[in-house]
């Protein structure tokens, strides 16, 4: 019900009666008022005028399960939505509802982490009131080699919603990141359960500095955020929203080949380094090529100088620009 009335008010152009919202509901004017208060105490400022009714004030920045609730356009991605104020990892939470039975397109968010996680056991600066922190699930009839693929689509799904968002000019590091001139403002980790013969589940976590102001010592280098690149604040409900609304058509794209074919393109056009030198940081031994995009299994195309092209798999090495992060 609190999701119903938040996108009554929001929808609503102007003051909306106690009486409309209960005749539109189905309750009674008490419960209503109860969660009139219950909005107020997440943040919201909602007017009461005796004769008038409801009027939300201004937009908070609440990324609560109603707040992303009332904006969420998706079928099936996000619908199934978990809200903690704090938690370790949502990638943690959304393996446990993994094991659970939760349905799929099931989304964790939280304010804040005490245990974000990066890959290979790195960690995730997740300080509160600033950044999102969402992982999702996916129980995908895909062989388990496949599974990186989402990392790719969660990439190009997030770059859109970013950019849609802000008008910035978010672009992907293969494979996980995406950055804003040249920075890194968001990370993606996926995590599955599976045996030999297929996927139990897939669970994608990503995390993006929104309207962080400032940064830990060790990654302000490399690290930045809408606000900071933007120079305002950007609403993390419309955001969260955004990346589930771009990921949901990508995905069901790649479902029905089970590879990158019908994605390359727009993917290809979201690339960081497309064209350009790469650094690949490969255990084998270290080279430099030009990228030349990714090829339908999501392995990034390196052309080396004597004119070979070498295939890079996400996992594997690093890929650095020559200057600099990117
Ligand atoms: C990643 O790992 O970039 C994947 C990060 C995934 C985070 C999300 S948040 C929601 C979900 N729940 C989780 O627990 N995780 C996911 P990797 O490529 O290994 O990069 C990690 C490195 O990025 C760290 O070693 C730092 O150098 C840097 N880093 C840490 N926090 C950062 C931040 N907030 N912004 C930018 N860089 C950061």
């Amino acid at each position: 019900m609190k999701t119903e009335i938040l996108t009554v008010l929001k929808e609503a152009p102007g003051f909306v009666s106690g009486q409309e919202l209960c005749g539109r509901l189905g309750v009674s004017r008490t419960a209503v008022w109860k969660v009139i208060k219950q909005l107020e105490e997440e943040g919201y400022q909602i007017e009461a005028v005796r004769n008038k009714g409801y009027r939300l004030a201004e937009a908070a920045d609440v990324i609560t399960e109603a707040e992303i609730g009332s904006r969420l356009r998706s079928k099936w991605m996000g619908r199934h939505l978990v809200y903690f104020p704090e938690t370790d990892s949502t990638n943690i939470q959304a393996k446990r509802l993994g094991e659970e039975g939760a349905p799929e397109g099931t989304l964790v968010v939280a304010e804040r982490q005490t245990a974000g996680k990066g890959r290979r056991g790195r960690t995730w600066s997740s300080p509160a009131g600033t950044s999102i922190y969402m992982s999702f699930l996916l129980r995908p009839n895909i062989p388990p080699r496949c599974a990186p693929m989402v990392t790719l689509i969660a990439g190009l799904a997030g770059a859109k919603a970013v950019n849609q968002v802000t008008g910035l000019n978010a672009r992907i590091k293969w494979p996980n990141d995406l950055v804003v001139n040249g920075k890194k403002i968001c990370g993606i980790l996926t995590e599955m359960s599976a045996e030999m013969e297929g996927i139990h589940y897939i669970v994608t976590g990503i995390g993006i500095n929104v309207n962080q102001k400032e940064f830990p010592e060790e990654i302000r280098d490399k690290a930045t955020s809408l606000l900071l690149e933007g120079g305002r604040c950007f609403n993390r409900s419309q955001l969260i929203a955004g990346v589930m609304e771009w990921f949901e058509p990508y995905v069901e794209r790649f479902l029905e080949t089970k590879d990158l074919s019908l994605l390359k393109e727009d993917y290809e056009e979201m690339l960081a380094n497309l064209n350009q030198e790469v650094q690949v940081l490969d255990p084998a031994g270290e080279y430099h090529g030009v990228c030349q995009g990714i090829d339908k299994d999501g392995q990034l195309l390196v052309e080396r100088g004597d004119g070979s092209l070498s295939r890079v798999q996400s996992g594997e090495v690093s890929v650095r620009g020559i200057y600099g992060y990117v």
